[in-house]
């Protein structure tokens, strides 16, 4: 017996491939529950380790999820949706051709930049560079570190002394690539635009920025699988635990799993992966100097606030409300993205144990703000890299207002 189990296991170690998972005739359906009843078998769906891969995840009657079906399984999904007389639209016909179609320089030319997307080396090199090149302004900053033994990297910006503090995060979810890319793109404009807005905000607050809290995960993304969400940490059958379900608020109380297979896995106990670990205690030993609170996923195009529970509002729902209907109007100026804003709770579904709810009730930050951004799911998270620009454009506009309405509300009260 024991024998057997160890040949399995050198078996299965000798086998592990390395090749890029592909995606071909993937379909991603919307499918909306409007009974509890469909919620529930969505879920034992998702838990089922059937080889879907959840977009999103099923929470309440009337909240859409939007889940990757293999070609091999729609027959099965179909009659799934049938029998459960679940609706169901087909938003993406080929994931395989949105990664195709994602990177249309093809890979990497240049060493960075913004008309494509970056692995984690050449973020962190950029970073690196940043650090030469502004020496004075610009100091690396760690903020943990990962299961596979990476750090968790990332930048103070500090023009002087005395600043309120903002906190960054972003890319915590692996396959969330716009995000990464949309961070770095804010952190080079406040680094070098002579527009005096963003240069008010970039010299009147410090900066403490980390555009990929997941470096596993997003490493993992680039190697080997797209469309990974969680951390890499070891499962028997299914590997790693969402970072944004494992944090010390509320963990595991709505809206997370105690599944391994499940996307949103809360982890086997609070705090369980290093990465969120490390950076809840990062983030504590800086909290008296942090002001604002900013955290970055996609896709949705939603500006959201705290909490992803029922039963509680921030001290400053009006406040946080006020700033983000203007956050979001100051967004839809240049191009015209539509964004709503609203608590977690409300505009998206339940779900707790995530990090900005941990920053807001445990650190006590008073300004705290989550995006969605683009897009509503005609790319989802493989948005194209021409995107990339015109999304860092009009979330830095949105983040812009924020600060501004910050400044403003902070002198009053002196
Ligand atoms: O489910 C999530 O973690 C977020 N959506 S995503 O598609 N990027 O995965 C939204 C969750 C709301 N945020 C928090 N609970 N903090
Ligand atoms: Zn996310």
């Amino acid at each position: 017996m024991m024998f057997t189990a160890l040949l399995l296991l050198a078996l299965l170690s000798t086998t592990v491939s390395t090749e890029k998972a592909r995606f071909d005739n993937y379909k991603v359906y919307r499918v909306l529950p409007n009974l509890p009843e469909q919620v529930k078998l969505l879920h034992e769906l998702e838990n089922a380790a059937s080889g879907l891969n959840f977009w999103s995840s099923p929470s309440r009657v009337n909240a859409s999820v939007d889940i990757m079906v293999p070609p091999h399984f729609l027959p099965e999904f179909n009659e799934f949706t049938k029998n459960l007389h679940l609706s169901s639209e087909l938003i993406v016909h080929d994931v395989q051709r949105l990664i195709d179609n994602e990177r249309p320089h093809g890979t990497t030319r240049a060493d960075f930049g913004w008309t494509d997307y970056y692995p984690l080396e050449k973020v962190y090199a950029w970073l690196d560079a940043q650090v030469k090149k502004y020496p004075n302004i610009v100091s690396s900053i760690v903020g943990g570190s990962t299961y596979e033994g990476r750090q968790i990297r990332g930048v103070k910006v500090s023009y002087k002394d005395g600043n309120p503090g903002i906190f960054i995060e972003s890319g915590i979810h692996a396959r969330e690539w716009i995000t990464v890319a949309t961070v770095t793109y804010i952190l080079n404009e406040l680094l070098t635009s002579q527009d005096p807005a963003i240069r008010n905000i970039a010299e009147n607050f410090d900066w403490y920025i980390f555009p990929s809290t997941n470096p596993d995960g997003y490493e993992y993304t680039h190697t080997t699988n797209r469309m990974w969400r969680k951390t890499r940490s070891p499962g028997l059958l299914c590997k790693g635990a969402d970072p944004n379900r494992n944090w010390d608020y509320h963990w595991m109380d709505t809206g997370a799993s105690s599944n391994p297979c499940s996307e949103t896995y809360a982890g086997s106990k609070v705090f369980s992966e290093v990465e969120t670990r490390s950076l809840a205690e990062y983030a504590t030993s800086i909290a008296s100097k942090i002001q604002v609170y900013l955290s970055f996923h996609s896709y949705s195009q939603l500006l959201m606030l705290p909490y992803g529970l029922n039963y509680e509002l921030p001290d400053n729902y009006e406040v946080l409300m006020r700033i983000g209907q203007k956050s979001v109007a100051a967004l839809a100026k240049r191009y015209g993205t539509d964004y709503k804003y609203g608590t977690i709770y409300n505009i998206i579904y339940p779900a707790s144990g995530g990090s900005m709810d941990w920053a807001k009730k445990t650190l006590n930050i008073p300004y705290t703000f989550e995006w969605e951004l683009r897009d509503k799911g005609q790319n989802g998270f493989i948005l194209p890299a021409d995107q990339i620009i015109p999304t860092a454009l009009e979330t830095l506009d949105s983040v812009l207002s924020i600060l501004e309405d910050v400044q403003a509300l902070e002198k009053e009260k002196n």
